[in-house]
């Protein structure tokens, strides 16, 4: 009852912010993501009868605050399987961790995908969707890989609320080159932020009631395969989803200086004709999507900008790679 996983991380162009239920992960609002090849998450689980509890080592360190979500995933697993066994869990990101960089969708469909081939389980990838879900909503879409859409769904149980791929990753091979410009891990989890600005920012029913139109305009942009207007829907709902947050009381601001330059150099460098946008999710770093061919001019603009501690190019990736 031993297996492992890797799993790509995936990045939102039309951003997933808020819950209509806690308990069960399901999302207030439906999102369309690129999942990333270079940037993933290998998992290991083993499911032993003599274990008193769940244990997870996440890039060498046992984590407890980090065991709740995985506990909650496992156990889902578990009652499929007829399993009551405690599992060993080991996983390692080889991109920084908690820092805003989609560590927890490539972690915990990782886990998903790792615990279910312990279990010998045969699940069909709308189901590994849902589960991954109740771990982690971004989780969600890293099973698939391309461009991805996730559906918030209306069913109070989450039947209906899982990932389905959009467009295959080499259709349109975009890419992605990622600025970091912090290395700790951040100070409000996606968690705890969505939940603050759900209960206190006045922007967020806006969110939550203009999210069909992102999406109906984002779904678009990706199957017509039309730059610009992907690039004005996704640094909309980047914006729009950041200015709930920083609406909430007590306020959440995940930018530094640097994040707010690096924006400001993608800006100059689309007024220049490069096919550049950026999004940026709860932490610091900045992540340019580009039109094919472009990574190299767009990293060393980013490098050049004071405060950008590393670059991480790739482009899209397939989600499960191993
Ligand atoms: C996204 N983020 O769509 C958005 C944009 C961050 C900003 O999904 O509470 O770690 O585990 O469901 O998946 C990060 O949130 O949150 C996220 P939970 P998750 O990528």
């Amino acid at each position: 009852m031993k297996a492992a996983a890797k799993v790509c991380a995936n990045i939102a162009l039309i951003k997933y912010w808020g819950k209509v239920s806690t308990a069960l992960n399901i999302p207030a609002v439906g999102s369309i993501s690129i999942t990333l090849g270079n940037l993933w998450s290998e998992t290991e689980v083993e499911f032993d009868e003599s274990l008193p509890s769940d244990t997870l080592i996440l890039d060498g360190q046992s984590r407890l605050d980090q065991l709740g979500r995985v506990t909650e995933c496992l156990d889902l697993l578990r009652v499929r399987a007829g399993v009551e066994a405690s599992a060993r869990v080991v996983s390692h990101n080889n991109f920084p961790t908690g820092a805003g960089l989609a560590s927890s969708a490539s972690g915990l469909a990782a886990l998903t995908i790792a615990a279910a081939r312990a279990l010998a389980l045969e699940l069909s990838p709308r189901s590994l969707s849902i589960i991954a879900r109740q771990g982690s909503g971004s989780a969600a879409r890293s099973i698939f890989g391309g461009f991805v859409e996730m559906h918030a769904g209306s069913t109070p149980d989450g039947s209906d609320s899982f990932a389905e791929s959009l467009l295959a990753a080499d259709t349109w091979p975009l890419e992605v080159v990622i600025a970091v410009t912090e290395r700790g891990e951040k100070s409000v989890s996606s968690r705890a932020g969505m939940e603050q600005s759900a209960l206190s920012s006045p922007y967020y029913s806006d969110w939550v009631a203009t999210s069909t139109v992102d999406l109906d305009r984002g779904r678009r942009a990706v199957l017509g395969r039309d730059f610009e207007q992907l690039t004005n829907v996704a640094e909309h709902s980047c914006l729009k989803m950041h200015a709930v947050a920083m609406a909430a009381q007590p306020p959440l601001v995940y930018w530094n200086a640097t994040t707010v330059a690096c924006m400001h150099v993608i800006w100059d460098l689309r007024h220049s004709g490069v096919p550049v946008f950026f999004t940026i999710d709860a932490g610091p770093q900045l992540k340019a999507v580009c039109a094919p061919g472009f990574s190299q001019e767009v990293e060393k603009a980013l490098r050049d900008v004071p405060g950008v501690l590393e670059t991480l190019i790739t482009g899209l990736g397939p989600g499960i790679i191993g």
